[in-house]
C-alpha cells in the first residue's frame, strides 16, 4: 500500500513537472527568442492587416496586391480582416491582432479620427503600425511608424489643373463634386486640393458637393439628385474615385445628356473601367492613384523586422491621363 502511494506521488509530481515544462516551452515560442527589433529569428513575420472593405475597384486591387505579395512569400504570415466600412470593426480587429501578438499591424483607416486609444494599446504592446493608403489625424505622431500611400492633396490639385487646361481658363464652368466617404483622408484631402486650385479662378465654381461614399451606386444616386436640381447648369463632375464617376456617367446618360461631352468627367484612381470610359469618350481626365501597395508593405515589414529605420511617408508614384488617346494607349498595360 505504502509503495503504491509513493509510486503515485512520484507519477503525479512527474506529470506536474512535464506540464510545467510544456507550458514554459510553448510560451517561449510565442514571446521568446526575439532579435533586437522585437522580431522572431527564423520565423515568419506575422502581419495583421485591417482592410476597410470592398467599396471600390481600387480597394479590391489593393487587397489582391497585399494577399498576393505577402501570401506568396514564405517569409510572411498574413492575417486579413475586412471591416465592412466600420471603424468599430477595425478597432476590434486591431485588438485581436494585439492579443495574437502579431509582429506588425497594417491599417487602412476608414476615417481620420478616433484612433488614439487602440493605437496606444498597440504601442504599449510594442507592435509597430503601418498605415496603408489613408492617413489619420493624431496628436502623438509616434502612434504609427509609417504611412504608405499617395498625396491626396496633390491629386485634387492635379484634377483641378487638368480640368482648367481642358476647358480653358476663360470658360465659365460649373462643377459638381462627388466626395468620398465622410471623414476619410482620401475625401478630405482630394476636396481640399481641388478647392485650392479652383478658388484661384473666378470662372470656375463648385456648385454642389456631396458624399457618394466611394461607391458606384451612391455616386449614381447623388449625381441623379444633382441633375434633378441643376440639370442643364452642370458643365463638369469631379469624382473622388472612379466608381462614383462610373455611377455618374450612367446617371448622365439616363438623364439624356452625353457624359464626356455635355458634362466633362474628372476622376481619381485609374481602374481599367474608367480607362475604357475615357477611351469611349464618356470621361475625360484620370488622376492616377496606385493601389498596388503589397510590395511596399512587404519591404517595410522586412526592414522593420531587421531593425532598420523606415521612411515616415512611403509615397507612391503616379501620373495623370487626359483624353481618348492617352487612355487607349495606356489600357493594355493597366494592371488594375
Ligand atoms: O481612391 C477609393 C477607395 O483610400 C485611396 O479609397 C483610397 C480610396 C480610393 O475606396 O477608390
Amino acid at each position: 500500500m505504502r509503495k503504491t502511494k509513493t509510486l503515485l506521488t512520484y507519477l503525479f509530481s512527474s506529470l506536474v513537472l512535464i506540464l510545467l515544462l510544456a507550458a514554459c516551452s510553448s510560451d517561449s515560442t510565442s514571446t521568446g527568442d526575439k532579435n533586437e527589433s522585437g522580431g522572431k529569428k527564423d520565423e515568419k513575420i506575422v502581419v495583421g492587416f485591417s482592410q476597410i472593405g470592398a467599396e471600390s475597384g481600387w480597394r479590391t486591387a489593393e487587397t489582391e496586391s497585399i494577399k498576393e505579395t505577402l501570401g506568396n512569400d514564405s517569409r510572411f504570415e498574413l492575417k486579413f480582416s475586412d471591416a465592412q466600412q466600420k471603424q468599430e470593426n477595425q478597432i476590434k480587429a486591431l485588438r485581436s491582432f494585439i492579443a495574437q501578438k502579431v509582429d506588425i499591424i497594417a491599417l487602412a483607416p476608414v476615417v481620420e479620427s478616433g484612433w488614439e486609444t487602440v493605437l496606444q494599446e498597440a504601442k504599449d504592446a510594442k507592435i509597430p503600425v503601418i498605415l496603408l493608403d489613408r492617413g489619420i489625424d493624431v496628436k502623438d505622431e509616434s502612434l504609427y511608424t509609417s504611412f504608405i500611400g499617395s498625396d491626396f492633396i496633390l491629386e485634387g490639385e492635379n484634377a483641378a489643373k487638368e480640368l482648367i487646361n481642358l476647358m480653358g481658363k476663360d470658360s465659365k464652368v460649373n462643377i459638381v463634386e462627388l466626395q468620398g466617404t465622410v471623414g476619410a483622408s482620401a475625401a478630405n484631402d482630394r476636396m481640399e486640393g481641388f478647392a485650392n486650385v479652383i478658388k484661384e479662378n473666378p470662372n470656375y465654381n463648385i456648385i454642389k458637393s456631396q458624399s457618394g461614399d466611394f461607391t458606384r451606386a451612391k455616386g449614381k444616386e447623388v449625381m441623379e439628385a444633382f441633375l434633378k436640381s441643376d440639370g442643364e447648369n452642370i458643365d463638369a463632375v469631379y469624382a473622388h474615385n472612379d466608381d462614383m464617376a462610373l455611377g455618374a456617367i450612367q446617371a448622365i446618360e439616363e438623364y439624356g445628356l452625353k457624359p464626356g461631352e455635355d458634362i466633362k468627367v474628372v476622376s481619381v484612381d485609374g481602374i481599367k473601367a474608367i480607362f475604357e470610359a475615357v477611351a469611349a469618350g464618356k470621361a475625360n481626365i484620370i488622376v492616377e492613384c496606385n493601389p498596388l501597395l503589397g510590395p511596399q508593405l512587404a519591404q517595410a515589414a522586412l526592414d522593420l523586422q531587421a531593425g532598420k529605420e523606415i521612411e515616415r511617408w512611403i509615397k507612391t508614384e503616379e501620373t495623370v491621363f487626359v483624353g481618348k488617346e492617352a487612355a487607349e494607349s495606356a489600357l493594355p498595360s493597366r494592371k488594375y
